[in-house]
């Protein structure tokens, strides 16, 4: 069936007199974030790990792409001054260069840093005198270095190695994160040109039908389209016309192409999302960083457009990742051919799991929540936040990883660089964005998301909110949080109640705690009275009352070590257990455990003791028990001996060196007797 354009009409664009075809895009988000610039972090967890992200990490990323292979900065240049050969780098390094800007503009938003904005002026200037070679705008260092005549893959190119699309979507977001975080208006300048001039080429017949190899744009051009419905002002100091419902119907194109015959090319299939028409799609499949881009997108989209196919292939597609295809660590992509998505439920140990797949779920998590307002998508984030995605970057903040298996008996370690460099600036993006994830409002209240020692500054309609939380979250479980009304009003407060410590099971049932309390494991008080009768409104618990300045909500979440069990169809974690304590997964390192940790059994009455080592791994609680380790002690024979055994917070491991470590650890009945066993 060829696609055809009609079907992006339905639902979003109405005809006006005269037939000329408008948007009409319904808000249909059901809560707000509050913006980054709004929340202070003082965190003792996140305080510290942010300041090395902005000061040692975001330069040294941006140092290693100057110096990378003849440097990507560098193929700006050269574009500028008209060469036709010597690209650095893959073809999407614009797109990583314009990620580590978004990134760091969220990082700006939250505290100035007059150094790193004028380092990025720099480049923003040299991104700027490239596009400037091009009458049209046309941006895209790879193609016009090594390919100059194959634009959008024409004259045998590849439109999907050339990654047009990716980075024409990674320069959008960029320039609204910068242009929000310093009033600057230069890379938003840049962008406007290449996006108006890919909406004059790629789209349904007559034009280019294309859809990006590499999802990105779809949320991008969404965000567009918002930003200057929003702030119509700008438009008249854009170098080019303004049309922002273009940007709309092109994201809208991009994903309801997908899945259909189009013009000059066969389609690339489950690898790009493109096997199926995305709304139709019922499970995840492909490259887990496209897959869970194009869900964000669809989600973002859903948000603006108010319609209900997008909103409900987004919640049936996220239900399969996170039903299915998920691993405890929030890990996605469990197989290395295709860096893919396997088959329901298979989640081998050793899989591949991209720190670019946790950082993208993570996104489509978030978008999630801010649609439907329910909290466990603020649970799924958290899982990435404090796991899957902060384990990509080292402690010290200047190496990294790639892949983020669940066990490796050789060792894990870290690279200072890679020939694909894309997870730290997808880590920086994600960390960026983070503040602005702790809170969120809508006409009724507002939410609180995360449990992060911070200050917000929060508009409600008619009325300014500070509120001002504290807490050793997540090595405790007690969070202070003070409100702050200008004047004492009626609002509701959501507070997340998490998935991991209350309640019915999580609809998943992927990974079960095997202890979870059901009762008593979250208590809330007001001003020192205890909450009765707590209601719970889509996860959150709602306090509803004339708050006045000075009030005090105190939250207690217990924290007890649990031992987590996986659904009997995965495979890889039968018979085995792993940890958790409040939103932290676990693992045995060997540091810790004697150098190996695959001799290790843990007896099901082992009972883990936590405790706080300020002085390891940077500050984390770990824990500790008698488990039972099998030595080899003769040719045939081998020896079981009661053996104390730690376990440290997966986030933290490979940060000793290459070391054995394991998530998931085989339990045994026996919790004390050593046996000699021939
Ligand atoms: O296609 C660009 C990058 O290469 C992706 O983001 C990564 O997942 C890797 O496939
Ligand atoms: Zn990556």
């Amino acid at each position: 069936m060829k696609f055809s354009p009609l079907s992006i009409v339905l639902g979003t664009l109405c005809c006006l007199p005269g037939g000329i075809v408008k948007t009409a895009a319904q808000p249909s988000n059901q809560l707000t974030p509050v913006p980054i610039h709004a929340v202070t972090i003082k965190d003792s967890f996140w305080s510290p790990k942010r300041t090395v992200w902005q000061k040692v990490t975001i330069p040294d990323c941006f140092t290693k792409f100057e110096n990378d292979r003849g440097g990507a900065f560098n193929n700006f240049d050269r574009v500028r001054d008209g060469k036709s050969d010597g690209h650095a780098g893959p073809p999407w390094y614009d797109g990583l260069i314009y990620e580590m800007i978004r990134g760091s503009a969220d990082f700006l938003a939250a505290k100035p840093d007059p150094v790193l904005e004028q380092r990025i002026d720099a480049y923003i200037a040299r991104i700027a005198a490239a596009q400037d070679r091009d009458t049209n705008g046309y941006l895209n260092t790879w193609t016009q270095l090594q390919h100059p005549n194959q634009r959008w893959g024409l004259n045998g190119g590849n439109d999907g190695y050339q990654h047009e699309m990716y980075n024409v979507g990674a320069l959008c977001e960029a320039a609204v994160r910068y242009y929000q975080a310093t009033g600057k208006s230069s890379l938003l300048k840049v962008a406007v040109k290449l996006a108006n001039y890919t909406c004059d080429q790629v789209g349904p017949s007559p034009k280019h039908e294309l859809v990006p190899n590499h999802a990105i744009a779809e949320e991008a051009f969404g965000d567009l389209y918002l930003f200057f419905h929003e702030h119509p002002e700008l438009k008249r100091s854009m170098p080019v016309a303004v049309d922002e419902s273009r940007y709309l119907e092109l994201a809208h194109y991009w994903v309801e192409a997908r899945g259909h015959a189009r013009e000059d090319q066969a389609g690339y299939g489950a690898y790009n999302q493109d096997h199926e028409p995305v709304l139709e799609q019922t499970t995840i499949e492909g490259h887990a960083v496209r897959a869970a881009l194009l869900c964000a997108g669809v989600t973002a989209l859903a948000g603006i457009n108010g319609r209900d196919d997008y909103r409900e292939a987004a919640v049936r597609l996220w239900e399969n990742m996170s039903e299915k295809k998920i691993y405890v660590t929030g890990g996605i992509g469990s197989t290395a051919a295709g860096e893919a998505f396997g088959k329901d439920y298979f989640l081998p140990n050793d899989g591949y799991l991209e720190t670019c797949g946790a950082v993208a779920a993570g996104f489509f998590d978030w978008n999630l929540n801010l649609l439907t307002g329910d909290v466990r998508y603020v649970d799924a984030l958290e899982r990435e936040l404090y796991n899957g995605a902060l384990t990509g970057v080292s402690l010290a903040g200047d190496s990294y990883t790639y892949v983020n298996p669940l066990e490796a008996p050789q060792g894990n370690s870290r690279w200072s660089w890679n020939g694909c460099p894309c997870c730290p600036p997808m880590f920086l993006k994600l960390m960026g964005a983070m503040p602005g994830y702790i809170y969120a409002q809508d006409k009724s209240g507002i939410y609180v998301n995360l449990f992060v020692g911070s200050k917000a500054q929060i508009q409600l309609v008619g009325l300014k909110v500070v509120l001002t939380q504290t807490t050793d979250y997540p090595w405790q479980g007690d969070v202070r949080i003070t409100v702050g009304p200008a004047k004492p009003s009626e609002f509701d407060l959501h507070i997340r109640i998490p998935g991991w410590c209350q309640g019915p099971s999580s609809p998943e049932d992927l990974y079960q705690p095997d202890n979870r309390p059901l009762n008593g494991a979250m208590r809330l008080k007001v001003n020192g009275k205890v909450v009765e009768n707590l209601e719970v409104v889509r996860g959150y618990a709602l306090l509803h009352r004339r708050w006045k300045s000075g009030d005090v909500v105190q939250l207690t979440l217990d924290m007890p070590v649990q031992r987590v069990k996986a659904n009997a169809r995965i495979e890889a974690a039968k018979g085995r257990v792993a940890l958790m304590r409040g939103p932290i997964v676990y693992c045995f390192e060997g540091s810790d455990n004697g150098g190996a940790v695959q001799n290790l059994i843990i007896p099901l009455g082992a009972e883990f003791t936590p405790k706080h080592e300020r002085n390891l791994l940077g500050g984390v609680t770990i824990l500790s028990a008698t488990a039972t380790g099998v030595f080899k002690t003769g040719a045939k024979q081998v020896v079981s001996l009661p053996f104390q055994v730690t376990a440290t917070p997966y986030y933290a491991n490979a940060n000793r060196g290459t070391c054995p470590m394991q998530v998931w650890m085989p339990e045994h009945q026996d919790s004390s007797n050593p046996q000699n066993q021939e």
